[in-house]
């Protein structure tokens, strides 16, 4: 097989979902490099473990020496960079931690390739390329009758972990136009589907629903994010690697925004069917609004027509379906959650983050 992806943060929710596929499809042979964080799991990649094309290696991207190692002896035709510390709410609590991986790591990924590159590395036969993943709420926030991003939307980022990940992507940016790294920059909305860490809003409402617990819901519930189901995400990353342009970036969306609270109902009201209370009341009765993130973004919404317009990709799945199967995923897969919960994960790695 001549392709060999470099996958960062393939033990996690999206880039566990990247390397399966990779693998199923045997796309390519995949090097994952992953710092198993809290939100690191390498049971995500159980199913291919007796892979002879996959080989998993536990360590931190912005170790350099680790990452030229890597790349010196796998010669990556691709970097597909995943690795991240992803949510929102530990960022506002811990920001320190957000800039040494989101941004000191993507510089020394992009530094590694960049040395690897100009020394002479590379396969004639398939063009490097270097997929930067990255997030739509590097744009901040729109107001109700805003248009959607899109790729020409000016950066404003909000919270550490969107500055964060904007740093990262003016770094890719930089790395194309001074090196002529051909990186490509992917913006993507919020992604659900199965592996997602339970700190995020979907399985956060499932797992608290289904436990008899209070269902958290931010302010007033109005706030608005465009879903995408990860596989579909999967799908972008793959076409965007075919046939996306070095030095340009991709938007990625759903065109499925939602409320907050809207988004709870429905998971609610599947999970009334699928798995009713005990006392034969609704879910919904658990639903507390708590007190509001810090700068809470109002509302994203991605303008993907260029994704569509010039390579072709259009999601497979409305967001009513993929939240079913998403609902019955974590509830088949009890085993998975439960033992992520039973750790002492956060506090273990970061020194200071609670339990979740
Ligand atoms: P996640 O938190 O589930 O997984 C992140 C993975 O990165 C984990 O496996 C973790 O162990 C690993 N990691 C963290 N720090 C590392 C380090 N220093 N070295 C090596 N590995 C490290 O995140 P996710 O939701 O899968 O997001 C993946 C990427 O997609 C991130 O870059 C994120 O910004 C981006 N993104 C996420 C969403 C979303 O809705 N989840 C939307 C758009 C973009
Ligand atoms: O318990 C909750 N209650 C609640 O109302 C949680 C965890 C969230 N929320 C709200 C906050 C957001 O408006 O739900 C919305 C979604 O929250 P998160 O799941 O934390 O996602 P978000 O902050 O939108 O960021 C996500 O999408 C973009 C990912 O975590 C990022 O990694 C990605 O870049």
């Amino acid at each position: 097989m001549s392709k060999r992806w470099l996958v960062t943060g393939g033990a996690g929710f999206i880039g566990s979902n990247f390397v399966l596929e990779a693998r199923k499809k045997n796309l390519a042979k995949v090097l994952t490099l992953d710092l198993l964080t809290y939100a690191g799991n390498r049971t995500n990649l159980s199913a291919i473990e007796k892979d002879p094309d996959h080989e998993f290696v536990h360590g931190d991207i912005s170790d350099p020496s680790l990452v030229r190692s890597l790349i010196e002896s796998f010669k990556p035709t691709a970097i597909f960079h995943f690795a991240a510390e992803s949510h929102v709410d530990r960022s506002i609590d811990h920001p320190g931690i957000f800039l040494k991986t989101n941004v000191e790591g993507t510089f020394v990924l992009l530094d590694e390739a960049r040395k690897y590159l100009s020394g002479g590395g590379g396969d004639p036969g398939e063009p490097f390329r270097f997929i930067h993943v990255s997030t739509d709420e590097v744009f901040g926030s729109l107001g109700a009758e805003d248009p959607p991003f899109t790729e020409t939307t000016p950066y404003a980022p909000n919270s550490p972990y969107a500055a964060s990940k904007a740093a990262s992507d003016h770094l890719a940016r930089a790395y194309f136009h001074t090196y002529g790294l051909p990186v490509i920059t992917t913006n993507c909305s919020n992604n659900f589907g199965p592996w997602q860490f339970p700190e995020k809003l979907i399985p956060t409402v499932v797992l608290a629903a289904i436990e008899g617990k209070e269902i958290p819901l931010y302010g007033d519930g109005l706030n608005i994010r465009d879903w995408l189901y990860v596989g579909d995400h999967v799908q972008a990353i793959l076409r965007i690697h075919e046939a996306g342009i070095p030095g340009e970036t991709y938007n990625i969306g759903g065109n499925s925004e939602r409320t907050n609270q809207r988004v709870i109902e429905t998971i609610l009201s599947i999970l009334d069917q699928e798995r009713p209370r005990s006392d034969g009341h609704s879910y919904s009765g658990q639903v507390r609004h708590v007190t509001d993130r810090p700068g809470h973004d109002r509302r994203y919404a991605m303008d993907a027509s260029r994704l569509k317009r010039e390579l072709g990709w259009t999601p497979e799945f409305s967001f009513e379906s993929a939240i079913g199967e998403t609902v019955r995923w974590y509830l088949a897969n009890e085993e998975w959650w439960r033992e992520i919960r039973s750790r002492k994960y956060a506090g273990e790695r970061l020194g200071v983050l609670p339990p979740l």
